[in-house]
């Protein structure tokens, strides 16, 4: 048995079939400092109860897999300190031994699917680092997005990222890009990219019916939904560019691998715009919890 734990409000609107949006745990963790993280978490939820939905923030709490956290727990998660960071290896590993962790964007969609939840949204997800023919650093959401029937509202994949690969390596594993009312990627902290997406939905609804007829299909898997940023608070690739560099031959210098890499330049980009990033950011993410809403109550119909 897997030790799952509901939040109050998760287990009401389950009982009612009530439309549910989860949320990941690793941008409270490790994307964003305290105390904004524990400030954009709350306000996340509140923008998917706005909206009509539930939130069902994801996180391993003392070995019990939690769907829905109180806010004493999310706030004690904001705080806490060496939280481990969860993805599809270490899941079931930190749950058997009792430990803390936050859940990445595929540790969130496995937790979602479990509990019965179509639609997640994030901020950007993981993707194929920049010098990956060299260090192999791909993250582990891709291969989730291929494998678990869940939608991921995103925007985007993170601008530090190889983005031409990452969506190379999308469209191999053959999982769906959807450019959310553009014609072109978003990059995270910018609205457009010189990417044309592969696909292109206006409407939620569409976005719904899509992600049902590939399981009806019998094809496994989520979406992609790739949700540009609000222009009024996207940072530019042109701005952004040097700040990116920069971080990057620092990471490179210090040595920093694997699971580190994304924090590290997360934090750096953060010191480097002045906290422009986290603004960025944070605009960024409520904005996907809304659309996400969207998607989880047109999913119910
Ligand atoms: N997006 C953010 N901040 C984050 C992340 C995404 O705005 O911290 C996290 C997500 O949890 C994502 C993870 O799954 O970074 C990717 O880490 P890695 O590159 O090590 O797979
Ligand atoms: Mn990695």
């Amino acid at each position: 048995m897997i030790p799952i734990h509901y939040s109050a409000e998760v287990a009401r609107a389950r009982d009612a079939g009530a439309p549910i949006v989860a949320l990941e745990s690793t941008i409270i963790t490790h994307g964003m400092p305290f105390p904004q993280n524990v400030e954009t978490a709350r306000l996340v939820e509140e923008d998917v109860r706005g909206a009509g939905a539930t939130p069902a923030t994801i996180a391993v709490l003392y070995g019990v897999l939690h769907i829905g956290l109180e806010a004493d727990q999310l706030e004690a998660l904001g705080q806490a300190q060496n939280v481990a960071k969860l993805s599809r290896a270490d899941m079931a590993a930190c749950i058997a031994t009792g430990g803390t962790g936050a859940a990445t964007v595929a540790a969130t969609m496995i937790a979602a699917h479990l509990a019965g939840i179509h639609v997640f949204a994030t901020g950007g997800i993981g993707g194929v680092h920049r010098g990956a023919e060299d260090s192999f650093d791909i993250s582990a959401d891709l291969r989730e997005l291929a494998q678990t029937p869940v939608t991921v509202v995103s925007a985007g994949a993170k601008a530090i990222l190889d983005l031409p690969k990452t969506f190379e390596v999308l469209e191999t594993l053959g999982v769906p890009v959807i450019a959310y009312r553009q014609d072109v990627l978003p990059a995270f902290w910018s609205a457009t990219s010189h990417m044309p997406s592969p696909l292109r939905m206006d409407d939620a609804a569409d976005i719904a019916k899509a992600q049902h007829i590939r399981t009806a299909m019998g094809l496994q898997g989520g979406q992609l939904v790739a949700n540009p940023i609000p222009a009024y608070a996207q940072i530019t690739a042109e701005d952004l560019k040097p700040v990116i560099d920069q971080a990057l031959q620092e990471a490179e210098t210090q040595g920093i691998s694997a699971k580190a890499v994304t924090p590290f330049l997360l934090g750096r980009i953060f010191e480097l715009t002045d906290g422009r990033s986290l603004t960025a950011n944070i605009a960024l993410v409520r904005n996907n919890a809304r659309l996400g809403a969207q998607i989880a109550i047109a999913m119910g119909k």
